[in-house]
C-alpha cells in the first residue's frame, strides 16, 4: 500500500502502542478510567485535592439548576495562590517558572519567586486604581511576562479578565470592552512582529475613544514607540506598578467565583464571552495538565505555542502548568522570525520536552521541508501534542518521525473554549494511539456521537458529538445572554452539551473528530466532512496545505470547492491530477468541482483557516467581513492569483 492510500480518515489503519518505558513512568495508568466510572464524583473530588483549598466544598456537584452546573459548591480558594504562592512556600521559589524568549531574542528566566512578586505587585497596583473582586479588566498584550503576571493578578484580586487577541481590531475589541463593561484596560505601547514594532496603543485608544466603563488603561512599555497619552486616564506599568510593595495576602473566593471571559466567534452575529469560574476550571486544567501531558514538574522542560488571548493560553500556558508547578517556554514572536528554524532553535536551546502545537502549523513546517527541523537536535522531546483542529493522518506521521524521532507519543487533544478544559485526548503510556483520532473521553469526562435524533451510533457510525455529564471546566454561561447559551449548547439534544463538531466511531469504539458540524457538506444528499476530503488532498505529494468549502451548487446542493497550497512550483496539471486523487481515496462523490491553487490560506490568530471567506470567492461574492484573520491581506493576495475563468 502507499503512503497515500492510507492517508485519509476514511482508511486510516495504523496503530502505535505506547513505549514500555514511557508506560512504566507514566503518570495516569488504565485503572483511572475504571476509578472514575465507578465514581465519578469522588474521582473529581481527588483531583481537586491537587489544589489548595482554604476550606473545603460540601459537595462536589449541584446540577439542580442544569444547564448551569456549579462545582465543589462552597468551597473556597485562590486561584493565584494556587498557581504560584504554594509553589514558593513549599520551597520552590527557586525553580524556573517561565523561560521567557522575545521575538528578538531577548529572554528573561522567571522563578517561582520572581512570579510571585510580580504578580504581587501588579495586585496592588490594580487595588491602588480602585478596583473590587467582581469587575472585569480588558487586557489586550503581546505575548510578554506582563500578560501573565496581569492574569494572575486579576485571579488573585477576584478581578474578572478578558484577554483580547493582540491581533484584534479595535472594532472587535470595543465591542469586547462594552459587552463586559470594562473598567480597566491593560495594553501596550506596541509589539513586535516578525523584527518590527507595531503600534498596539494606538488600536487600543481607538478602541475606547468615548467607552463610558473604562476609566484607566494602564501601558506596558513594549516597544518604546511614541505614543498618545490622555491624562488622568492612561498610567504607564512602569510608573504605577514597579513602585508597589511585592507582598499581598491573598483572599479566597467561593469556588464559583467568575475567573474570566474569553470572547469566541459562534455561528452568527456577536462572538460569545464565555464565562469560567474559579474552582473546577482550575482543577480540571490542573488534572488535565498532569494526566495528557505527563508532566514531570521537576525535570521537564514544556511549551505551548498558543497565544494568550486563546483559551489554550489561558489553560494551557496560564493556570494549568503554573497550577502543577511546571517549568515553561514561553514565546513572544511568529515561527519564521528571523527563520524557519525558529521553533526547533528554540527547543534544543532549552531543551523542551513537551511540545503543544496546532496541525496548521505542523503542516507549515512541513511545507517548509524536513531538512529544518532535521538541523536541530530535538532529543530533549518526549512528548507531542496537537490542539485547535482535526489533524490529518499526514501530518500526524510527519510530527511523530520528524519532530518526535519516532519515539514520543503523540496526544491529539480536543477541546474547546466553551469546555475550559481537555476532553478528549489519548492518555500517553496507556493509549495505542492512531493518526488522526482523538480517541477517548479522558477518565471522569463523558461524551459519545449521536444521529440527529440524539440516540448514539454504533462502531463505524457518524453523527454529532455531545457531552452528556456535566464536567468542573465546563462554561457556565454567556455573559449577559442566559437565553443563547441554553440555545447554542443545549437545546438541539435533550440532556446533553451539543459541541457543534461532526465525529464518527471507528471499529474499537474510538472517536475521530470530522470537523465543524457547520463545515460538513452536503453534496447529492451526501454528508461529507471538509476534513476528510483536506485529509485526502495533504495525502498528496505535491500538496502541502488545503482548505475545503461546500458551495452552492444548483444541482447537487452543494459543490465541493478545494484550495491548495502546492509544495513546489505551480504545475498545470495539477487541479485534475489532485480531483482525481481525492476521488480516489474517498470515492467519486468526494471529488471536488474545482481546485484552486493559491498562495496562502486565510486564518485566524489561532490558526483556524476561515471557510467562511473562501466560501464567499467560491461563491463568487464579495469577500465578507476580514477582522479577525492574522493578516487582513491574504484575502486579497488569493484573490489576485485566481483565474476568475477557473
Ligand atoms: C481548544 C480550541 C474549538 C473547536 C472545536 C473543534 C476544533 C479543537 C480539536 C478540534 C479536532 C482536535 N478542535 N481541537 N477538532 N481535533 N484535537 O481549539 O478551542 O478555539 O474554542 O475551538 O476547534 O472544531 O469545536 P476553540
Amino acid at each position: 500500500m502507499t503512503t497515500d492510500s492510507l492517508s485519509n480518515l476514511m482508511d486510516e489503519r495504523r496503530t502505535f502502542a505506547p513505549d514500555s518505558g514511557f508506560a512504566a513512568a507514566a503518570n495516569v495508568d488504565a485503572g483511572w478510567y475504571t476509578a472514575a466510572d465507578a465514581d465519578r464524583e469522588g474521582f473529581w473530588a481527588a483531583q481537586a485535592r491537587r489544589l489548595s483549598w482554604e476550606s473545603e466544598w460540601s459537595s462536589v456537584l449541584d446540577w439542580s439548576d442544569a444547564p448551569v452546573a456549579k462545582w465543589f459548591v462552597g468551597g473556597r480558594l485562590n486561584v493565584a495562590y494556587n498557581c504560584v504562592d504554594r509553589h514558593v512556600e513549599a520551597g520552590l521559589g527557586d525553580r524556573v517558572a517561565i523561560h521567557w524568549e522575545g521575538e528578538s531574542g531577548d529572554g528573561r528566566t522567571i522563578t517561582y519567586a520572581d512570579l510571585l512578586r510580580e504578580v504581587s505587585k501588579t495586585a496592588n497596583a490594580l487595588v491602588s486604581l480602585g478596583l473590587r473582586a467582581g469587575d472585569r479588566v480588558a487586557i489586550q498584550l503581546p505575548m510578554i511576562p506582563e500578560a501573565i503576571y496581569a492574569m494572575l493578578a486579576c485571579a488573585r484580586l477576584g478581578l474578572v479578565h478578558s484577554v483580547v487577541f493582540g491581533g484584534f481590531s479595535p472594532t472587535a475589541l470595543r465591542s469586547r470592552v462594552d459587552d463586559a463593561q470594562a473598567r480597566l484596560l491593560i495594553t501596550s505601547d506596541g509589539q513586535f512582529r516578525r523584527g518590527n514594532a507595531a503600534p498596539m496603543k494606538a488600536n487600543t485608544d481607538e478602541a475606547i475613544a468615548g467607552c463610558a466603563s473604562i476609566e484607566h488603561v494602564l501601558v506596558v512599555r513594549r516597544t518604546g514607540s511614541t505614543v498618545e497619552w490622555t491624562e488622568g486616564r492612561d498610567v504607564w506599568w512602569h510608573d504605577l506598578v514597579d513602585g508597589q510593595s511585592d507582598t499581598h495576602t491573598p483572599e479566597a473566593f467561593d469556588a464559583e467565583h467568575p475567573l474570566f471571559i474569553l470572547y469566541t466567534s459562534g455561528t452568527t452575529g456577536n462572538p460569545k464571552g464565555i464565562l469560567h469560574t474559579s474552582g473546577g476550571y482550575l482543577t480540571q486544567v490542573a488534572y488535565t495538565h498532569h494526566a495528557v501531558f505527563d508532566l514531570k514538574p521537576e525535570t521537564d522542560v514544556y511549551w505551548c505555542t498558543a497565544d494568550i488571548g486563546w483559551v489554550t493560553g489561558h489553560s494551557y500556558i496560564v493556570y494549568g502548568p503554573l497550577a502543577n508547578g511546571a517549568t515553561q517556554v514561553v514565546y513572544e514572536g511568529t515561527p519564521d522570525s528571523p527563520h524557519q528554524g525558529r521553533h526547533f532553535e528554540i527547543i534544543q536551546k532549552y531543551g523542551v520536552s513537551i511540545y503543544y502545537t496546532a496541525p496548521t502549523l505542523i503542516r507549515t513546517f512541513m511545507k517548509w521541508g524536513d531538512e529544518i527541523p532535521a538541523g536541530y537536535d530535538l532529543s530533549s522531546l518526549r512528548l507531542l501534542g496537537s490542539v485547535g483542529e482535526p489533524i490529518n493522518p499526514e501530518a500526524w506521521m510527519w510530527y511523530r518521525e520528524h519532530l518526535g524521532g519516532q519515539r514520543c507519543p503523540i496526544v491529539d487533544t480536543w477541546w474547546q473554549t466553551e469546555t475550559g478544559a481537555i476532553m478528549i485526548s489519548p492518555l500517553p503510556g496507556v493509549t495505542s494511539t492512531k493518526p488522526g483520532s482523538a480517541q477517548r473521553p479522558l477518565p471522569g469526562v463523558g461524551a459519545r456521537v449521536v444521529d440527529d435524533a440524539g440516540v448514539e451510533v454504533g462502531p463505524g457510525g457518524g453523527g454529532y458529538l455531545v457531552l452528556d455529564k456535566p464536567w468542573p471546566s465546563m462554561l457556565r454561561g454567556i455573559w449577559g445572554d442566559e437565553e443563547r447559551f441554553r440555545s447554542t449548547y443545549w437545546s438541539r439534544f435533550d440532556g446533553f452539551y451539543f459541541a457543534g463538531d461532526g465525529a464518527k466511531y471507528d471499529a474499537d469504539g474510538d472517536i475521530w473528530l470530522l470537523g465543524r458540524v457547520d463545515d460538513v457538506m452536503n453534496v447529492s444528499g451526501h454528508r461529507i466532512s471538509t476534513t476528510e476530503v483536506e485529509s485526502a488532498l495533504v495525502s498528496h505529494p505535491s500538496v502541502a496545505e488545503a482548505a475545503v468549502v461546500g458551495a452552492t451548487d444548483a444541482t447537487t446542493g452543494q459543490g465541493i470547492v478545494a484550495f491548495v497550497i502546492l509544495r513546489g512550483g505551480q504545475d498545470a496539471e495539477v487541479a485534475s491530477q489532485l480531483r482525481d486523487h481525492v476521488a480516489k481515496e474517498i470515492g467519486p462523490i468526494a471529488k471536488p468541482r474545482q481546485v484552486l491553487v493559491v498562495p496562502e490560506l486565510p486564518k485566524t490568530r489561532s490558526g483556524k483557516i476561515m471557510r467562511r471567506l473562501l466560501r464567499d470567492i467560491a461563491e463568487n461574492r464579495a469577500v465578507g467581513d476580514t477582522t479577525t484573520l492574522a493578516d487582513s491581506s491574504v484575502m486579497a493576495l488569493i484573490s489576485s492569483g485566481l483565474n476568475p475563468a477557473e
